[in-house]
């Protein structure tokens, strides 16, 4: 990656429920979610007891640092033959656990507050980063419906956001994200390349040694 040399950003905290806009479509809830956090983090449990968290393997053979797991009506999935949405939980068998009506409600209040009414996701996939996992970046198309938004609550131990352009090439912002921060991503926003650098070591007085993040999308 080309990040090495670009300037971090340091951001103060910010007040809970700011809105900060990052481009067109896209922005920065801060503490959005935190009165809420350990309500949605005993649902991840409670999910991840059903369709365990796993390293999936990416078309080119290599296991995924960040664990996964999914709930709601499919569920992001990645194995040699490619990356796809399927209806079961290939480990399990069984279809993937619903979704919590808070994890719906969140979502739906985040993407209205961003300006995009009516939001109603059929996926939440979940991310849980231990200390030094990272996220390379990526652009996420596999979904359907390109025009709704992804909604993405952070959990736990901070992390740092890359947010690049349209193309791999451009260069990334450095965007600091907390426990209890919503980001979403709309409009000309949603086909950006992102990424997450290797968490920090850390421990979260409710989620441990771990990062979880939460994206709603609508893929179907
Ligand atoms: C910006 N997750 O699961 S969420 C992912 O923090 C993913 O775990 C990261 O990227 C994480 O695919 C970042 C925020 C996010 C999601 C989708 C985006 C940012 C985005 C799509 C376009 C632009
Ligand atoms: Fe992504």
């Amino acid at each position: 990656m080309r990040t090495a040399t670009l300037p971090l950003f340091e951001v103060a905290p910010v007040a809970t429920g700011a809105r900060e806009d990052l481009a067109p479509g896209a922005c920065v809830l801060r503490g959005f979610a935190l009165d809420i956090a350990t309500t949605l983090l005993a649902e991840v449990e409670r999910i991840a007891a059903r369709s365990p968290f796993r390293h999936l393997v990416t078309p080119g053979g290599k296991s995924m640092s960040v664990a996964m797991t999914n709930c709601g009506a499919v569920g992001w999935f990645s194995d040699r033959s490619g990356y796809r949405y399927t209806q079961r939980d290939r480990e399990s068998g069984a279809s993937w656990p619903s979704m919590p009506v808070v994890f719906a409600e969140i979502a739906r209040a985040a993407a209205s507050t961003a300006g995009f009414e009516d939001y109603a996701p059929d996926v939440c996939l979940i991310n849980r980063y231990e200390i030094g996992t990272r996220l390379t970046l990526h652009c996420d198309h596999d979904e359907r419906d390109r025009r709704a938004p992804i909604v993405s609550v952070s959990l736990g131990l901070p992390a740092t956001f890359l947010w690049g352009g349209l193309a791999r090439k451009e260069p990334q912002r450095r965007v600091p994200l907390t426990h209890g921060d919503v980001v979403v991503w709309g409009g000309p926003a949603r086909m950006r390349y992102h990424g997450v650098l290797p968490v920090k070591a850390g421990e979260h007085p409710l989620a441990g040694a771990r990062r979880f993040n939460l994206t709603f999308r609508v893929a179907r």
